[in-house]
């Protein structure tokens, strides 16, 4: 990894990635983006791998689009870049990421917040979607991840008026998962990255495809889904460890298997 974006192995199982641009208060660039995009297409595939921490620093998760790369496009070049495949990646990653924001998740920022399964956020944490103030919209997902997240009338308002939002305001519309000290939010992260590494990484992974996939799909498909993974599970070894070490009063160990 370049210096933009870091990544290290902070505990076993988990892969952490920290945005570091703090003189542009972790503005996305296309550095970072295709960093990014990398990163997490490697560890999908890394086989020590099954929870990610998602990060900062303290006073930006990420501001968003880096705009000095985006005040003199044109609308060819832009779509030239096809940005939309990077994000493909980090949507595809099959194993939960778990945001944690400290300061601004602002535009691209907040996007890619909610990109993540999880999100931890600091009291002192600003979520927003200011595209529309400096003429443009969000182009990330922004405006259909958000409307998922938190309802029409709420998306709107803070699409249509690009206001911030405080933590305690996105944990109350449900666009965060939980909010604790600001010193505490990466910790938080990192413990909740341990939980899930220490689930069966099928079932966890599972989990994740279906709650995605049957959020956009009809009530009975997605029934259907929930139903075909479940069944599916009762084939894999995990599934067999888990029962059994409940009944020996045992903690289980789980293989991925
Ligand atoms: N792009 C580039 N540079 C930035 C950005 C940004 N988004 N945000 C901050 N910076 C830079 C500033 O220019 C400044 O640089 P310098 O010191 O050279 O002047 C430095 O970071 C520090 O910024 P501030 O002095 O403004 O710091 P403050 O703590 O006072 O304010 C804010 C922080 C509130 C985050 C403020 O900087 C701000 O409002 N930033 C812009 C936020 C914004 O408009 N974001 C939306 C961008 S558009 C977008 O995301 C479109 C998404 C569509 C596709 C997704 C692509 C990723």
């Amino acid at each position: 990894m370049s210096e933009q974006l870091l990544l290290d192995y902070p505990e076993d199982g988990v892969a952490r990635l920290r945005i570091n641009r703090p003189e542009a208060r972790n503005a996305l660039n296309m550095a970072v983006r295709q960093q990014l995009a990398a990163a997490l297409t490697h560890l999908a595939d890394h086989p020590d791998v099954r929870a990610i921490v998602l990060t900062g620093d303290d006073k930006a998760f990420a501001a968003g689009a880096d705009l000095k790369e985006l005040a003199d496009i044109g609308s060819i070049e832009l779509m030239q870049r096809k940005v939309h495949r990077l994000w493909q990646a980090v949507a595809d990653c099959p194993k939960p990421i778990i945001a944690a924001v400290s300061g601004y998740a602002l535009g691209g920022g907040c996007e890619l917040a909610m990109h993540a399964d999880i999100i931890v956020a600091g009291v002192s944490a600003r979520f927003g979607q200011p595209e529309i103030k400096v003429g443009i919209m969000p182009g990330a997902g922004g405006t259909q991840r958000l409307l998922r997240a938190v309802g029409k009338a709420r998306a709107m308002k803070l699409l249509l008026t690009g206001d911030m939002i405080r933590a305690d305001e996105a944990l109350s519309m449900g666009l965060v998962s939980e909010v604790v000290a600001d010193e505490a939010v990466e910790a938080r992260a990192l413990e909740l990255a341990r939980t899930i590494a220490a689930m069966p990484p099928i079932a966890v992974q599972q989990i994740k495809e279906v709650v995605l996939a049957g959020a956009d799909a009809p009530l009975s498909t997605a029934l259907m889904l929930e139903r075909k993974a479940y069944q599916m599970l009762f084939a894999s070894e995990d599934q067999k460890e888990g029962m059994q070490a409940f009944f020996d009063k045992r903690p289980a160990r789980y293989r991925g298997r």
